[in-house]
């Protein structure tokens, strides 16, 4: 089963982490600034997670996939140095601990450095398409909300996540079903967090 399948296998949990009322305000302008700051800090935590992951998995993913995988670390260190731009602007403190659902969401990536290839493939191909759906409904966003907004659907992350779609369909995993779900529900109970610090 190709991965890009998964989505409409599992379209309740799928409408959940894509959709999500924080992504709604966003898109509205009626987030509350708290939550926004919130899921900004979490998320540059979650990136650095997602960084030493990734750079695991590079190091055992077959030759095709290789090409994909090292451009994206190489976006993901890009990726917090943005992460400290916007939190210098903001005024936040990326040193505030881990929230407990981006504990979580930590944790599941370590048990990931112990799965086998394709099921650690298709769960990053899943942590990247998720985010892709999700700010697309943000979009154009709110004022203030831009360049977050933009950040996730340019052509180029769109690009990374067909790449990414490619390497997880030459490596299938064992239950796909399992990893997509569980991945699915760590990103709507990171964007709960997020709301639930404010609203
Ligand atoms: C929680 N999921 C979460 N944060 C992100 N930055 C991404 C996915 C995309 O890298």
């Amino acid at each position: 089963m190709p991965v890009t399948d998964l989505p409409s296998r599992h379209p309740d949990a799928w409408r959940a982490a894509t959709r999500h009322a924080f992504l709604g305000a966003v898109r509205d302008g009626t987030i509350p600034v708290a939550a926004f700051d919130t899921w900004l800090v979490q998320d540059a935590r979650f990136v650095a997670d997602l960084l030493r992951f990734q750079a695991r998995l590079l190091a055992r993913v077959p030759r095709p996939a290789q090409a994909v995988l090292a451009g994206g670390l190489v976006a993901l260190v890009d990726e917090l140095a943005w992460f400290e731009e916007q939190a210098a602007l903001r005024g936040l403190d990326l040193g505030t601990p881990a929230l407990p659902a981006t504990a979580a969401y930590a944790e599941l990536l370590g048990r990931l450095d112990d799965a086998d290839v394709g099921t650690a493939l298709t769960a990053l191909w899943t942590i990247e398409r998720t985010y892709l759906d999700a700010w697309s409904h943000a979009r154009p966003g709110a004022e203030g909300y831009h360049a977050f907004v933009e950040h996730w659907t340019q052509p180029g992350f769109a690009d990374y996540v067909a790449g990414l779609e490619a390497a997880a369909d030459g490596v299938p995993a064992p239950d796909a079903d399992a990893v997509f779900t569980e991945v699915v529900a760590a990103e709507t109970a990171f964007w709960a967090m997020a709301q639930d610090s404010a609203w």
